[in-house]
């Protein structure tokens, strides 16, 4: 396949191209793409396996975002004059693109955010405030990132709502008979992450959602790691609400996308009040914007939704199914490569996995390894990940963490083996 990082000339993939993992030559030229994937440390190239926390930048986002300043930026929706008028249409276009990419039925269900996290917290201080009332339960899970777990929370005190916690296995599963057990005539939401960050558990939604759906609940989940990997739709899944965030999909950081059905979002209050988000404003009595500008008071960060844009097609030029694949490839070696190892453990070994490998070792803490490894040239995380609930399910404080995209390779792998051995000589 050929693969450039302009949008216009791409070709368009068969079917069968489509279901074919990338091909380490594939792999390579993408690479190329990425100039933070080249920045040298003591004269070799950064080994980047901390995806999970931010993805690198491909050109062709870099230079969207400087096109945009340089010839288009203008403030949206509210200028009589040429350059209002191409921002706009930059920005309008970019929202049908993400449309596309998460198979969001209507345009208008589309609602930019800062990015996942407040995406969460729309859905909480907005549908939450409106509908949970004391003694209502929300159905989280164990494996949640704090941004799923938080503004939950904060709605429970707030209104004398209570959490209940789908458990997590050994091997970083959701117990579902557990889940099925908590879905009652008081469960006003369920939020759970597609896929987790600490773990990899790919997290089997829909059979969450139709779960939940029977017994007329509606259903968030959070897809911060899964919209890099994995080809979603949300059509498909019948979700209700679903929130990302850009910078993990290499687009910028600062942005990211709140999927609601329009049934809910139509419904619920607005989020912020200000500029854009109204029709009309008197002191007497301000009446509101349709969908979504609702819920985007204020400039939005015209600039990033943009890149996102770019980054979706991007993505779709390479085709999600080959990156899942590759990914899914990739994982499995990272695995095998990992428990060969002795006293490594593996935290989070999932039938369903993205690529997260998560693990601990029994003469470092990770931070140690985070260091050790930093001084190999090897970019991981070290700590809780923001997860400290399913750290505390299992029994660590902190895990290392490599988390890969669809540029990452072998090679970066055997670094990554390379970089263990060098911490068990240090420690052990
Ligand atoms: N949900 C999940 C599952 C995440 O992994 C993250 C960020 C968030 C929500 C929040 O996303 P944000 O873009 O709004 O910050 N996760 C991580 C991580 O694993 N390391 O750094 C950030």
């Amino acid at each position: 396949m050929a693969i450039s990082t302009a949008t216009a000339d791409r070709p368009a993939q068969s079917a069968a191209e489509e279901t074919e993992a990338l091909t380490p030559s594939e792999v390579e030229r993408l690479r190329l793409d990425f100039p933070a994937l080249h920045v040298k440390r003591n004269g070799k190239s950064l080994v980047y396996l901390d995806n999970a926390a931010t993805s690198q930048k491909p050109k062709a986002v870099i230079e969207r975002l400087d096109q945009y300043y340089r010839s288009e930026n203008a403030n949206v929706h509210r200028g009589m004059h040429y350059l209002s008028e191409v921002a706009t249409a930059a920005y309008e276009d970019a929202r049908k693109k993400v449309q596309r990419f998460l198979g969001i039925p209507l345009t208008c269900e589309v609602v930019f955010t800062r990015g996942t996290t407040e995406g969460i917290n729309l859905v909480a201080q907005t549908y939450g405030r409106k509908n949970v009332g004391p003694d209502d339960e929300i159905i989280i899970s164990a494996m949640e990132h704090h941004s799923n777990i938080v503004p939950w929370q904060m709605l429970c005190d707030e209104k004398g709502a209570k959490l209940r916690v789908v458990p997590v296995d050994d091997r970083g599963e959701l117990v579902l008979d557990e889940y099925a057990r908590l879905l009652n005539g008081r469960t006003k939401l369920v939020a759970v992450t597609h896929v987790s960050n600490a773990l990899g558990t790919v997290n089997p939604v829909k059979e969450i959602i139709a779960l939940a759906h029977a017994q007329g609940v509606p259903v968030l989940l959070d897809g911060a790691q899964a919209t890099p990997h994995l080809p979603v739709n949300v059509q498909a899944l019948d979700c209700d609400f679903y929130a990302c965030s850009a910078h993990k999909m290499f687009g910028p950081t600062g942005i990211g996308v709140l999927y609601g059905k329009a049934e809910f979002l139509n419904r619920m209050p607005p989020y912020q009040g200000g500029g854009d988000m109204i029709l009309s404003v008197t002191f007497e009595k301000t009446t509101y914007s349709g969908l979504p500008y609702k819920f985007e008071a204020g400039t939005p960060d015209i600039a990033g939704a943009i890149g996102l844009g770019e980054a979706v097609d991007y993505l779709e030029a390479i085709g999600m199914r080959r990156i899942a694949k590759y990914e899914h490839e990739l994982t499995q070696y990272g695995t095998e490569l990992l428990s060969s190892i002795d006293g490594v453990r593996i935290i989070g070994t999932a039938k369903e996995k993205a690529g997260v490998l998560s693990f601990t070792m029994e003469s470092a803490h990770p931070h140690d390894i985070g260091q050790i490894f930093n001084d190999c040239g090897v970019a991981i995380r070290a700590g809780h990940h923001c997860a400290q609930p399913v750290m505390q399910r299992f029994g660590v404080p902190a895990t290392a963490r490599a988390s890969l995209a669809f540029y990452n390779t072998k090679e970066d792998l055997d670094a990554l083996a390379v970089a263990v051995h060098k911490v068990k000589e240090v420690f052990d």
